[in-house]
């Protein structure tokens, strides 16, 4: 089953969609205990300049990493995620027949942790071929709402140009839209429940605050592109050989 054609048009007016409960609560706390197996091993193994970019700096008592890296790549249990046919329909019915994810990654928010992602575009980040063919699934593995540090999107941004990203000193992956185009902007909270998925275009501007809640907030995001395409001018590294084609 695809999106239909109702919801195919709110995406590509709005340049995000959330679809409820497609995945059930026993498949987000097996992703969840992979997760934290997956981290273990990673906390174990960081350099100091990785630490820095990687382990969450709200809480102090623990360590906790703030994202992971290619999830569909590294680990057995999310290269069927993101296959699955429940999800792959629905990224097709975006994007087209033939996908591949191109990068993915795990966002972990823990109780009052999890600093704020400021408002970018993916399609900066990633420099497609085509900025229509690329779509980001994020899939929310807890409960994301207001208090916990759910996505922020500027509806209908996925139909302008994508923007010159600036980063802090400090934090040179931290790339971002410069805050006197950013504040133009008016940004709308999508609550996702756990299970449920959000879709955004890559040119879409999107933002999460932090968590100072008392419950986590993570995700898994698979960014896809249509086959033809590839990550031409990035502004990061990334790594065509983890480029996986699932259609
Ligand atoms: O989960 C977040 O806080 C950020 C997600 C994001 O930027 C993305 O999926 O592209």
């Amino acid at each position: 089953m695809g999106l239909g054609q109702t919801k195919r048009d709110i995406y590509m007016t709005t340049g995000h969609l959330t679809v409820p409960e497609l995945f059930p609560h026993s498949r987000m706390d097996a992703a969840l205990a992979d997760i934290a197996d997956w981290s273990a091993e990673v906390l174990d193994a960081l350099n100091e300049q990785e630490r820095a970019w990687y382990v969450d700096h709200g809480v102090r008592d623990a360590q906790v990493l703030r994202k992971l890296d290619n999830p569909h790549h590294t680990r057995a249990f999310f290269a069927e995620l993101a296959r699955d046919p429940a999800l792959l329909p629905l990224v097709e019915d975006i994007l087209g027949p033939g996908v591949s994810v191109y990068f993915s990654q795990i966002f972990m928010k823990p109780p009052r942790g999890g600093g704020p992602k400021p408002v970018h575009q993916d399609n900066f980040y990633f420099g497609p071929t085509d900025p229509e063919g690329v779509v980001t699934a994020w899939i929310a593995l807890d409960d994301a709402g207001l208090d916990n540090g759910c996505l922020y999107f500027g509806e209908g941004s996925n139909r302008g140009p994508v923007y010159r990203h600036v980063a802090p000193p400090d934090e040179p992956f931290n790339l971002q839209i410069p805050n006197d185009i950013a504040v133009r902007q008016p940004m709308t909270p999508a609550p996702v429940r756990k299970g449920g998925v959000s879709f955004h275009h890559g040119n879409t501007f999107h933002r999460s605050s932090d968590n100072p809640s008392a419950r986590w907030r993570r995700a898994c995001a698979f960014h896809y592109v249509r086959n033809d395409v590839r990550f031409a001018t990035p502004a990061l590294p990334y790594d065509d050989a983890l480029v996986m084609q699932v259609s």
